[in-house]
């Protein structure tokens, strides 16, 4: 296993380390940084501990954007190296930056989650995650490079050479978001090519939300075992948590780095072990752009698990969707991530779908746009969307209507995140033409 020593670390050692790190964190970022300061006014060092941590104040996206550019640093601008941001959604991004020491734990925590999927030296790894400012692909070219596998830095986009490269340079792990590791499958299926005939073993597919029967149709469709891989810029980008082939669907934290609590994210209280809350991180070692109890809006369960193969670290569920990403339809609250694991669940259903929130009406409703897959009786789509209209209605407590597009008629997201939600405003054309009238 790579780096074993830190991976399998016994438990309470990693505490007192953790514990720690988190007093010199704390000492470092306040006498660095006026924002920090201000975040931590009053607090002395020397009274937290990990057991208290949660009675610390806590910072937000909205809070970081407010450092924009760079006034949160720890470090003199002579000791970057690199800087990535993501758009964000309201205008200003989040920049943040790396120096020698966070590179280094970027390419070593990025290395275990390769690793884990049985990359070794020379394994050729195709890397579709976007290069760029995104922290995918040049975050997970660094774990490539660690573990002196070969990488193809291919980034996002132009599907067809993406998978004629898998297939001429025969690429045995593949590395992008699972919706777009859903499109290079389409295409081999589009093109008659077995999955059985190429390569790919293994997939690291995050970024995004996935459910389980998204993970079973990649799996068929690439004759791959896919993995989840989690993270977010704010505290490092990929490789915070990463799931391997015996960890049950569970994510290994990188806890030596990154220190994780589960709260409730309305009385802030911390989560019982498997409870459902929000993830909060702790950067235990970072230098140019630290975060002290930064909220992810990330809801998922904290556990510790056996590991067969002995890592220590505590485990985090999938992500089971966003606070900021849930819907509320006629009261209800639903998120996108319930939607699809009972769509994709049917073997019938393919991977491409969005759920449209029609704004029209005095309530608005909630549609979901999917294709059944190729090959399907026409005959039988009448049965299949009264069924999974019957399911979604059991699992989200309000209806949701479900229409098909002709196979392959919905748009794929080549580049970049997908995106699950389009809302049709009063007056407006419908998104989907043709398809949702
Ligand atoms: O998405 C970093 C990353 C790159 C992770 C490549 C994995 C692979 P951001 O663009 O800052 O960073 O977006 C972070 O994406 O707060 C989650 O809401 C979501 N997210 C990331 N990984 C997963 C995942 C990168 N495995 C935000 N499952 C996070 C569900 C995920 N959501």
């Amino acid at each position: 296993m790579f780096d074993h020593a830190a991976q399998t670390q016994p438990v309470e050692e990693r505490r007192t380390d953790q514990q720690r790190l988190l007093r010199t964190l704390i000492d470092r970022v306040k006498d660095a940084s006026p924002q920090h300061r201000a975040q931590l006014r009053g607090i002395d060092s020397s009274d937290v501990t990990l057991d208290n941590l949660h009675e610390l104040p806590s910072v937000r996206k909205q809070d970081l954007r407010e450092f924009y550019p760079l006034n949160s640093l720890c470090v003199d601008r002579s000791q970057l190296r690199r800087i990535h941001a993501t758009s964000g959604t309201s205008g200003k991004p989040t920049i943040v930056a790396y120096t020698d020491h966070d590179m280094a734990v970027l390419r070593r925590t990025n290395a275990r989650a390769l690793d884990a999927s049985g990359v070794i030296a020379g394994t050729m790894v195709h890397n579709a995650y976007g290069y760029g400012l995104f922290t995918g692909g040049l975050g997970l070219h660094a774990g490539i490079e660690e573990l002196k596998a070969c990488c193809l830095p291919i980034s996002g986009g132009n599907t067809a050479r993406q998978a004629a490269m898998i297939q001429d340079l025969r690429s045995e792990v593949l590395l992008c978001t699972p919706s777009y590791a859903a499109v290079i499958a389409d295409l081999f299926a589009a093109q008659g090519v077995d999955p059985a005939d190429i390569a790919l073993r293994a997939g690291i597919l995050g970024a995004e939300p996935w459910s389980e029967g998204m993970r079973e149709k990649v799996e068929a469709g690439l004759g791959i075992t896919a993995l989840d891989i989690y993270g977010l810029c704010e505290v490092q980008g990929p490789g915070v948590g990463f799931e391997t082939v015996n960890s049950g669907g569970h994510l290994f934290v990188n806890e030596d780095e990154f220190l994780v609590e589960c709260i409730d994210p309305v009385s802030g209280k911390p989560c019982a072990e498997g409870e459902v809350g929000e993830l909060v991180f702790t950067t235990l070692t970072k230098e140019a752009v630290p975060v002290v109890r930064y909220r992810t809006g990330d809801l998922a369960s904290l556990q510790r698990v056996n590991d067969p193969e002995g890592r220590t670290f505590v485990t985090m569920s999938r992500i089971l969707g966003r606070a900021d990403d849930m819907l509320v339809i006629r009261g209800v609250n639903v998120f996108p991530s319930e939607i699809e694991a009972v769509l994709l669940a049917d073997a019938r259903v393919a991977t491409a779908y969005t759920l449209v929130i029609d704004e029209r009406g005095t309530m608005p409703s909630l549609v979901a746009v999917t294709e059944p897959v190729a090959g399907i009786d026409r005959s039988a789509l009448d049965t299949m969307l009264e069924g999974l209209q019957r399911q979604l209605k059991e699992r989200l407590g309000v209806s949701c209507k479900v229409v098909f597009a002709e196979p392959g008629g919905l748009p794929r997201t080549e580049v970049g995140k997908a995106v699950r939600v389009q809302r049709w405003k009063p007056n407006a054309e419908s998104p989907f033409p043709g398809v949702l009238a």
